[in-house]
């Protein structure tokens, strides 16, 4: 009997089509995938990779067309929005936040244009391809503003006289600054999702869907992970332990030859920075190693 198969959706071509990939790879998934192919069949497992635009996934998985979804929270949230105003059920679940696809949807306005606050939006014209997220900001702060909706280039709307300011996905920040637009709100911190279907799946697709969340749990937690060695005087122990990021029990061994010091080794599970080092030296530590995990499994 042919195994039942997950259908999972991603963006076909653009910002989250490599780190979704990259992840599904990272979570042992081998696919084939022809050029310009819709499908891409997985090998290892029974799940199948489907390309499309990301304003479609939540559609689809919303459809049960497809079972799961990569998507933006941007585009997951003015769906759910969109929907809600048209009066149809919110039919997807959120399973899990990644550590990719990070923007914001933030107001700019002109750099020369003075701001200040909720108030100096009042009566203005706002160019987005984002009205319902928009329009809920506006309304929260009981604000009366004119919602431009476009299709796209909404940064050059104020220059084209179409709009006062704007309502955009910013990351870097450089966009905004090219256009001479000045950041002044965040209206949706965003991140990609991982979403499913709200529908019982057949019991060897949900044990799949387990699976796989709990490898993405394992892939982001390493993503982040560090492996930190060092040479520390034992007097110093407390103070280095406490400034090592997100570490349980290191291991202290002894050094040979130097009674009064110890080599520390910890699994931290955040980044560790440059500052983190610095503070660690003033500290007392010295030869400070820090290595990339590669899996972990607790
Ligand atoms: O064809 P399709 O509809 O699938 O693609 P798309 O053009 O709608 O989406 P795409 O590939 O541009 O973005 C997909 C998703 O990536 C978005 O929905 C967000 O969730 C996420 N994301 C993360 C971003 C950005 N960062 C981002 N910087 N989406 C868009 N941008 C834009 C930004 O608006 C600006 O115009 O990229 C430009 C560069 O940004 P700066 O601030 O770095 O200059
Ligand atoms: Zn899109």
């Amino acid at each position: 009997m042919d195994e039942p198969r997950l259908k999972l959706a991603i963006q076909k071509s653009g910002r989250l089509t490599d780190p979704s990939l990259d992840l599904l790879a990272r979570c042992g998934l081998k696919i084939s995938r022809g050029k310009d192919q819709l499908m891409a069949f997985g090998e290892n497992m029974p799940l199948d990779v489907l390309f499309v635009r990301d304003d479609d996934i939540p559609d689809l998985v919303q459809e049960d067309v497809c079972d799961l979804g990569l998507v933006g929270l941007n585009v997951l949230e003015e769906k759910r929005l969109e929907l809600a105003a048209r009066g149809h059920p919110v039919r997807f679940q959120s399973l899990r936040t990644l550590d990719f696809g990070r923007c914001r949807l933030a107001l700019a306005v002109p750099q020369e244009h003075p701001y200040e606050g909720a108030a100096s939006l009042r009566g203005r014209r706002i160019a987005t391809t984002y009205p319902y997220l928009l329009e809920q900001y506006l309304r929260e702060r009981q604000v009366n503003a004119e919602i431009v909706t476009l299709s796209g280039a909404v940064e050059i709307a104020p220059r084209l006289g179409r709009a006062d300011l704007i309502c955009d996905l910013v990351s870097t920040g450089s966009t905004l600054q090219a256009n001479h637009l000045r950041e002044v709100e965040t209206v949706l911190e965003s991140h990609a999702v991982l979403i499913r279907t709200p529908l019982a799946l057949a019991p060897l697709k949900g044990e799949w869907v387990e699976r796989l969340m709990m490898r993405i749990d394992g892939v982001q937690q390493v993503r982040e992970s560090k492996y930190i060695m060092l040479h520390a005087p034992r007097a110093a122990l407390a103070e280095i332990r406490r400034l090592l990021p997100g570490s349980e029990s290191p291991t202290i061994i002894p050094l040979e030859g130097s009674p009064d010091k110890v080599a520390v080794h910890a699994v931290c599970r955040e980044n560790v920075f440059w500052e983190t080092l610095e503070r660690l030296k003033q500290a007392g530590a010295s030869a400070l190693l820090v290595l990339p995990v590669e899996k972990m499994l607790n």
